[in-house]
């Protein structure tokens, strides 16, 4: 599916709604450029934002990262899932709270239906929380397949969500 070397245009959402909010928010961004073969491009503001889907539960801290990558996309997965795993990050309730959620958006052109690394991210284009920081960030982005991201917002306006300037993280050290 993939070469290594090859750089591809890669974006992440990253939520949390358990614990230090930030703080995990802050140990995942780091976290991911620890390793070589993702190198940092951009970072969203920080949103607050209401639950979309899943139990009864707190609002989240939404964050949208664009980097290139050059590592595969089933070892970006794998870097992810170690991340989510290290945070102790618990998958009782599909949906449900979470000290740390790392989605894979999308990686330049690649497209999967693999069950576990579905890409571009079938959900992306039903969600405010990836959108809307994604579009601050680049606000020329496309989801490939499905448009550009500004078109797409209007669909998830219901979706209720707010910009905290107050608060920030960190581009990677
Ligand atoms: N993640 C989900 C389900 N619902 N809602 C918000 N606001 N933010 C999220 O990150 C989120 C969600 C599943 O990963
Ligand atoms: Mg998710
Ligand atoms: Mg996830």
């Amino acid at each position: 599916m993939t070469t290594s070397t090859e750089k591809r245009h890669t974006v992440l959402s990253l939520g949390s709604n358990l614990g230090d909010r930030l703080d995990n928010l802050q140990e995942a961004i780091d976290a991911l450029f620890d390793a070589p073969g993702l190198d940092f491009i951009g970072l969203s503001p920080v949103y607050e934002t209401k639950p979309v889907g899943g139990p009864e539960q707190g609002d989240f801290l939404n964050v949208v990262i664009v980097a290139n990558s050059r590592v595969s996309p089933q070892s970006l997965l794998e870097r992810v899932l170690a991340i989510e795993e290290s945070m102790a990050r618990t998958r009782e309730v599909r949906w449900g709270p979470r000290t740390l959620d790392i989605d894979i958006v999308m990686m330049g052109d690649v497209t999967s239906d693999d069950p576990d690394l579905l890409l571009p991210h079938p959900r992306a284009r039903e969600r405010a929380f990836v959108l809307r920081p994604w579009c601050d960030l680049e606000p020329d982005a496309t989801l490939p397949g499905q448009g550009r991201v500004t078109d797409l917002l209007p669909d998830v306006a219901d979706q209720e969500l707010r910009r905290r300037d107050d608060l920030s993280v960190q581009p990677p050290a």
